[in-house]
């Protein structure tokens, strides 16, 4: 037929998500991975990379805001914050709508997806020449070695799955290191995967969280129609209180969103039986 679907297949989940194609925009080889831009039916563009669907214009907002609002109102004061991964920018703008925070940088190891963002996803983007935003292209796992001990509030790992490139960014030595860098009050969030699909490598983070020497984790859910299961997660690691809510801030946020508020703030944590029978 003359319908064009891109597919994402599960082979472990024997299950699949196809989106309806309507051009492929573009697709190249970097030096880390295979990235291919397409425009869909109903999720406007959608990045891919080694064949994994990583952001589309339509249901990208549910990641970001979630993988930022939480943390950023969960800590007391965020001042400095650190993106690690997060080329497409999205978590980048969002963490730029808190006033308080004074630096973001983003540390994306590849170029590509960066200058490929600016390219097909420029809303996402939008932020990138505000003066506290910097970009860097380098190894996260390199920068968090060599950054000064207590010199950042919040790390945001916003990468893609544990395996390739990100590998390294879910051990035990990648924590200790975020740890160190980490001032009083120091949070990190990482994107933890499906809860449907992906348990024994939430439970792990947390064990693994906690051996860096992490006092407390916590995780929060929100729903992504085009990741694995269409249920995804993100894991929290903390020095002090994870359960410390700015809540007044948070109701009275000087930005609009799509989905966070107060109350889903406050849902996104409410753990499932299953889960809480294992953590
Ligand atoms: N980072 C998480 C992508 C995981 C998707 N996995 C998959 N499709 N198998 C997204 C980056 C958004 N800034």
């Amino acid at each position: 037929s003359d319908e064009n679907w891109f597919t994402e297949v599960y082979p472990q989940h024997g299950s699949a998500l196809s989106l309806k194609v309507t051009e492929k925009l573009h697709e190249e080889q970097t030096p880390f991975q295979r990235i291919e831009i397409y425009e869909t039916e109903w999720l406007g563009t959608l990045m891919v990379i080694d064949g994994c669907t990583m952001v589309s214009d339509r249901d990208n907002f549910l990641y970001h805001e979630m993988m930022t609002h939480p943390a950023l109102y969960t800590h007391p004061n965020p001042e400095t914050v650190w993106i690690i991964g997060g080329g497409d920018c999205g978590s980048l703008r969002e963490v730029l709508k808190h006033p308080e925070v004074k630096r973001a940088v983003q540390i994306e190891i590849d170029e590509r997806v960066t200058r490929l963002a600016e390219q097909y996803f420029p809303e996402l983007c939008e932020s990138n020449s505000d003066p506290r935003a910097e970009l860097l292209f380098i190894d996260g796992i390199q920068w968090v070695k060599d950054a000064a001990a207590e010199s950042v509030d919040l790390i945001i790992v916003d990468s893609t799955d544990p395996v390739g490139p990100a590998e390294g960014l879910f051990n035990e030595a990648f924590y200790r290191e975020c740890f160190r860098c980490l001032r009083k009050d120091g949070i990190l969030i990482q994107q933890s995967e499906s809860p449907l699909f992906h348990m024994p490598l939430i439970e792990a983070m947390h064990k693994t969280m906690r051996q860096a020497g992490f006092p407390q984790t916590r995780t929060l859910f929100f729903p992504q129609f085009i990741y694995p299961s269409g249920w995804w997660s993100g894991t929290l690691a903390g020095k002090s209180d994870l359960t410390h809510f700015r809540e007044a801030d948070a109701r009275s946020k000087p930005f609009a969103a799509h989905y966070y508020n107060a109350e889903i703030h406050q849902a996104a944590f409410v753990a499932p039986e299953f889960f809480r029978a294992v953590l």
